[in-house]
C-alpha cells in the first residue's frame, strides 16, 4: 500500500488556516484525515487552552514550550498509522508554530535550536504551505483577533519574523 501524504498549513493567527486545512480536506476525502494543533480536547491540550485564554495563569515560557510539544507526541503514533495505513494526513498547525511562537518570546536561552529539540523525531511533513498576510495589522480585522494570549499585532509581527527563519533553516537542512 502507498503510504499517504502528510501536508502541513502553518501560519500566523487569523489568516484563514483552518478553512484552507478544511477545503483541502474536502478536496482529498475520503482518503484524508484533519488533525489540528494544539488539540485542546486531551488534559495536557486543556492546560494549553487555559494558558491560551486565561492571561493571568502563569507558567514558564519553557514549560508552555514543553507542553505544546507534548500534545504532538500525544498524536504521533496516531498520525503514523493513518499514513501507514494509506491515508493522507492534513496538519493545520505542527512543529513550525512551535520553534516560531516560542522564540518569538525572546526569553534567554529558548533560541530557535532549542525550542526544535523536543520535537526531534516527529514526522516532517511531505508538504508544507504557509499562510500569511503582507501586513500583520490584516489579522487584527479577523473577527475574534485579541481574543487570545498570542493576538498582539507586535508578537504576530516577531512571530512572522521567526517563521521565516524557521523556513531558511529549514532550506539549509539546520530543521532535520
Ligand atoms: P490556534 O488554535 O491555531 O489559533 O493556535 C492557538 C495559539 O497557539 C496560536 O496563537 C498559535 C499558538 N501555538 C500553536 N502551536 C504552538 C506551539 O507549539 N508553541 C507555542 N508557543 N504556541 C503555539
Amino acid at each position: 500500500m502507498t503510504r499517504g501524504r502528510l501536508i502541513l498549513i502553518e501560519g500566523l493567527d487569523r489568516t484563514g488556516k483552518t478553512t484552507q486545512s478544511n477545503i483541502l480536506l474536502d478536496k482529498l476525502k475520503p482518503n484524508a484525515t484533519l488533525i489540528k494543533f494544539p488539540d485542546r480536547s486531551t488534559e495536557i491540550g486543556q492546560l494549553i487552552d487555559k494558558y491560551l485564554t486565561d492571561r493571568s495563569f502563569v507558567l514558564p515560557d519553557q514549560a508552555v514550550h514543553l507542553l505544546f510539544s507534548a500534545n504532538r507526541w500525544e498524536v504521533a503514533q496516531s498520525i503514523r498509522e493513518l499514513l501507514l495505513a494509506g491515508k493522507h494526513v492534513v496538519l493545520d498547525r505542527y512543529v513550525y508554530s512551535g520553534i516560531a511562537y516560542s522564540a518569538a518570546k525572546g526569553v534567554a536561552g529558548m533560541d530557535r535550536n532549542w525550542c526544535l529539540q523536543p520535537d526531534k523525531g516527529l514526522l516532517k511533513p511531505d508538504l508544507t504551505i504557509f499562510l500569511t498576510n503582507a501586513n500583520v495589522c490584516e489579522n487584527q480585522s479577523r473577527q475574534g483577533f485579541g481574543d487570545e494570549r498570542y493576538e498582539v499585532s507586535e508578537f504576530q509581527q516577531e512571530v512572522k519574523k521567526q517563521f521565516y527563519k524557521v523556513f531558511e533553516d529549514l532550506e539549509k537542512n539546520k530543521i532535520p
